[in-house]
């Protein structure tokens, strides 16, 4: 329920929902201009996963990410231009234009990396966790991953790590395919290898506290982060999610299936006649329609004050593509800096 955010905090909650949203309908039409160099992975979908973790941290807290991290960037408070501009490979970008969309970053808000090797970043954000411990720091580490990463070993051995020290390390698994049956190895998940049922039971056997949580409620994903992180930092060790959320129908390379998203439709409860084989995703599955509808029925705000809001970011994304558009690429020479001889 959302109600347990304050009304600024809902309001502050679904702008950066919207600026997610709007900063990847961005990257997509970019890539139909063939200006997004090499293939990227849209967040569509789960918005209120990133949103919802991330308003509860503290500036002095870390934030790991996957090859599906421009929402967690996003989310986190990094400037929509510079994120843009790294995934269009330009100088004005966060890493100038050498990070790309599989390793974006933040690094002035403490987002140092994030890896497209799946599982890759789980012992880089158990290690961050150990700096904050052996700094006597009180700030956590937070991982995102997908349910990919459960298949992977790496996930396995950062797991036993954070839960034998008893690490301040939030584990978010984004399950993004909560809609399908469970079935051990039957190809349930994203990735398809995993002989077990739920993704919960292998850390809770390691003794980390765990929780399933509904990806469209941001209230419950806002709840269950804050309290996870006052567990961490009062050294009572790591917590694992996992957040499911309905595969955008938008699928492996990103087409706008489901249309550009008509923020109308939260109160309009409208599915256009060409989308009506997705009518799930407009009536149940979008976290951005599903928060805002949330949001008018508990009379948080109006629809006047919402579509306000969209139009507040759509003018700030139209910056940001102008902004990554107009920003040169990097130039010859600077391929030799940030490189290390050995
Ligand atoms: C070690 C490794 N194996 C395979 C891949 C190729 N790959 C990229 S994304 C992906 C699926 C990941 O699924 P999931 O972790 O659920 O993340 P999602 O894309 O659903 O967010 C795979 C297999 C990779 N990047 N790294
Ligand atoms: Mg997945």
């Amino acid at each position: 329920m959302i109600s347990v955010l304050s009304k600024d905090e809902c309001l502050e909650a679904l702008r950066k929902m919207l600026m997610i949203r709007r900063f990847e309908e961005a990257c997509i039409d970019a890539a139909h201009e063939n200006k997004v160099p090499g293939h990227f992975h849209v967040y569509i979908g789960q918005e209120a996963t990133g949103v919802g973790v991330m308003s509860t941290l503290d500036r002095g807290d870390y934030v790991h990410s996957t090859h599906r991290n421009h929402g967690h960037l996003i989310a986190r408070g990094a400037d929509p231009n510079k994120a843009l501009a790294e995934i269009l490979g330009k100088a004005g970008g966060y890493a100038g234009g050498k990070a790309g969309t599989l390793h974006g970053c933040a690094p002035d808000l403490n987002f140092p990396l994030s890896s497209g090797i799946v599982a890759g970043i789980l012992p880089i954000a158990v290690g961050t966790a150990y700096g904050l411990r052996v700094r006597k720091l009180p700030n956590v580490s937070v991982v995102f991953f997908g349910d990919g990463a459960m298949e992977e070993g790496a996930a396995y051995e950062a797991l036993n790590l954070a839960a034998l020290w008893k690490l301040p390390i939030l584990f978010v698994c984004e399950n993004n395919t909560a809609e399908v049956d469970r079935r051990p190895g039957g190809g349930q998940y994203h990735a398809p290898n995993m002989s077990i049922i739920e993704l919960t039971d292998l850390p809770r056997i390691m003794g980390i506290t765990t929780q399933i949580v509904d990806g469209l409620d941001l209230g419950a994903v806002w709840t269950a982060a804050r309290d996870a992180r006052n567990r961490a930092v009062n050294g009572e060790g790591p917590t694992f999610f996992e957040v499911r959320t309905h595969t955008w129908p938008g699928g492996q390379w990103p087409t706008l299936i489901t249309g550009r998203t008509d923020i109308s439709h939260a109160w309009t409860n409208e599915v256009p006649a060409q989308y009506e084989k997705n009518a799930n995703w407009f009536k149940r599955n979008d976290p951005v329609l599903s928060v805002a509808r949330e949001m008018l029925k508990l009379g948080i705000a109006s629809n006047a004050e919402i579509e306000g809001i969209d139009m507040r970011v759509r003018t700030e994304i139209d910056s940001a593509v102008k902004f990554a558009n107009d920003s040169p690429f990097p130039s010859l020479e600077s391929a030799l800096e940030n490189v290390w001889p050995h």
